[in-house]
């Protein structure tokens, strides 16, 4: 759903800007001191970026999911580190809590992060839950007027930035109905950091463990004031992250287009630009078919969401369609640049390298396939 198209338009308009004249030119900082620099971390909290998806009440710019697919496609068309620096104060860090929290828990962390002063992440993988996210082993035991933490969380995107946690951790039996979801500020005492962890791509992005030791945090806590919820919050938090990843996904993959047809126009073989190569042809019109297609499914689902459909099918689909598609258009602008675009002066090197991870995280592909074939299922 579109509210308003003229400021829909003027938002993207504006993004667009910024990420052609600053996040582009910056890519290659980026890549060699994996880490965003300062002076573009204050632009994006001025423009709003950290607060895209937070609602308006709360001081975010409250964006459907219409208008925030339109302006992660805008995202996409530079490095991953850029959006994931902002990414889980809108996503992960904080729709727990515009979905499922309480009015106290709404008032006092969304406005903090809407205005990217409070960094939220999300904390459910552990050593040995990944994919199996109901069979959290994170205890999270009740003495008093406090909880007790006990456990360690992994791959923590944002956790040696994040001022706030939103942890998945056992209350009860085993199982998805076990799981409570909890806030847990990062200076709770017995909550450590484990060292940033050394990635084969999205540098910029920090990620480490998350250790938690007889941590103690107050009983109000748990998001929503229920035990038990937190493995639903946490999926429907993916619902809409999943959605967001894919239109991310696409934005990569039109990036990945325009410098493949730029390198393609520029580089001549044979007496002629490769880009009259019909071999070569045939790889451009194979990634601007798929990242068509992506571009169509996540703004059509997205719309859907908006009406309040169940989405948990298509949000997998686009999840799964779009993070493999990028991949295939990243191999190929690789190849079309022959060697230049295995050294690491060339972007695509980097995106190559990049975009290996969004068919990891918030959920596999055979993660996407299951939920997708379950609801075909039941679906009938
Ligand atoms: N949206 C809303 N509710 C959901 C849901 C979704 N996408 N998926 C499951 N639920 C609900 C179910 O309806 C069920 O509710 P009831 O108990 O009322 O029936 C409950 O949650 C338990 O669901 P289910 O029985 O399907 O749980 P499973 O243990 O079988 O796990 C999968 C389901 C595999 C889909 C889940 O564990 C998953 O998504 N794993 C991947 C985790 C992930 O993305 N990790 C990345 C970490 S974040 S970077």
């Amino acid at each position: 759903m579109i509210r308003d198209t003229e400021l829909l338009d003027g938002l993207v308009a504006t993004v667009r800007r910024f990420v052609n004249e600053r996040l582009i030119p910056a890519e290659v900082q980026v890549e060699e001191e994996n880490a965003i620099p300062d002076s573009i971390l204050a632009e994006m909290k001025a423009l709003g970026l950290f607060g895209m998806s937070i609602p308006e009440e709360y001081g975010g710019l409250g964006l459907t999911m219409e208008e925030e697919v339109m302006v992660a496609l805008e995202l996409g068309r530079t490095s991953a580190a850029f959006r994931s620096v902002f990414g889980t104060n809108n996503g992960i860090g904080s729709q727990g809590i515009i979905v499922d929290g309480t009015e106290a828990q709404k008032s006092y962390w969304l406005p903090r992060m809407a205005s990217g002063e409070v960094i939220g992440s999300f904390a459910l993988t552990e050593p040995d839950v990944g994919s199996d996210a109901g069979s959290v082993k994170t205890t999270a035991r009740r003495e008093g007027e406090s909880y007790v933490l006990n456990g360690t969380k992994r791959y923590i995107t944002n956790a040696p930035v994040a001022d706030v946690f939103t942890l998945m951790a056992r209350t009860g039996g085993p199982g998805p109905a076990g799981v409570t979801a909890f806030l847990v500020p990062r200076h709770s005492p017995g909550l450590s950091l484990g060292k940033p962890d050394r990635k084969m791509g999205q540098r910029g992005t920090k990620t480490c463990d998350v250790i938690l030791q007889d941590c103690v945090i107050p009983a109000d806590a748990v998001i929503g004031g229920r035990e038990g919820q937190g493995f639903k919050t946490a999926m429907k938090v993916l619902n809409r992250g999943r959605l967001h990843i894919a239109a991310f996904c696409v934005g990569q993959a039109q990036r990945l287009c325009e410098e493949a047809v730029r390198f393609a126009r520029d580089r001549s073989q044979f007496g002629k630009p490769i880009a009259n190569h019909q071999l070569i042809q045939a790889m451009l019109a194979d990634s601007g078919t798929e990242t068509y297609a992506g571009r169509c499914m996540v703004i059509e689902t997205a719309r859907r969401f908006d009406q309040g459909e169940r989405i948990i099918r298509e949000a997998a689909a686009c999840k799964y369609f779009c993070s493999e598609m990028v991949g295939r258009v990243a191999d190929r602008a690789v190849q079309i640049h022959g060697g230049a675009g295995y050294i690491a002066d060339s972007p695509v090197e980097h995106f190559y390298r990049d975009v290996r991870l969004f068919r990891l995280y918030e959920g596999t592909s055979q993660i996407q396939q299951i939920i997708i074939a379950r609801e075909m299922v039941t679906e009938g």
